[in-house]
């Protein structure tokens, strides 16, 4: 799926950021784009706290307003991914359709002391049929958790990669971005492998 024709025009996907205010969207996006990221920060105002749950992020200071947008290569793959970050707020739910159109994938990032504040964006790729991995954000005093007492807190289908990541670091960001492209490319193949409804194109199955 992916060339190594590095003459050959690149394969270029658009994968979501998302998960909860202040979980560290702005930050992943930064940590791996080779674009000045295009975010729309804006200070926290008096205004927005009250309607932004400041709770457990009180080093929070500004707020992305609209979106984070990042790229990059992967030379060798010869693949350039382009990053949203989708606003966290529940007011700007109304972008996230829009948002996730041509979307091949998403990384749900996850705050294992707010973990509550993923489910949203979990149940929304889910119902789309959006290929997600969730990435729990390492932050400093934040409990560890295993993995099956993570899945089990978040409802995770056995198929959903489970990610840990930093996202102040880029090559960790990059490693959860190969698993989502990993992850997109096996169910790909897997539906592709499928035996089709009509048993007159049942040899389609020996093509891969
Ligand atoms: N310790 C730690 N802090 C982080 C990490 N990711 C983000 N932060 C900090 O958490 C705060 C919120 O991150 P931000 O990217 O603005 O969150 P967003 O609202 O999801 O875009 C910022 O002060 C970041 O510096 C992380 O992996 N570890
Ligand atoms: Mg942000």
């Amino acid at each position: 799926m992916v060339s190594s024709d590095s003459e050959t025009f690149p394969l270029q996907f658009k994968l979501l950021v998302a998960g909860g205010f202040g979980v560290g969207k702005t930050t992943l996006v930064g940590a791996v784009s080779e674009i000045e990221p295009l975010t729309t920060e804006e200070t926290i105002t008096t205004a927005s706290i009250g309607t932004d749950s400041l709770d457990g992020i009180e080093g929070k200071e500004t707020t992305t307003v609209a979106m984070d947008f990042g790229r990059i290569t992967f030379t060798e793959q010869n693949m350039v991914l382009y990053l949203f970050g989708t606003p966290g707020q529940n007011r700007f739910w109304f972008m996230w359709d829009e948002l996730s159109r041509g979307a091949l994938g998403a990384v749900v990032l996850a705050d294992t002391r707010r973990l509550q504040d993923c489910f949203a964006a979990i149940e929304f790729f889910e119902l789309r049929g959006i290929n997600f991995v969730v990435a729990v954000n390492a932050f400093d005093g934040a409990h560890r958790y295993d993995d099956a007492a993570l899945r089990a807190a978040l409802d995770l289908k056995p198929h959903v990669p489970l990610a840990r990541c930093d996202a102040r670091d880029g090559r960790s960001v990059k490693r959860v971005l190969i698993t989502l492209i990993e992850h997109i490319v096996s169910n790909f193949a897997s539906r592709a492998a499928q035996p089709a409804a009509n048993p007159t194109q049942h040899g389609a199955t020996h093509a891969l």
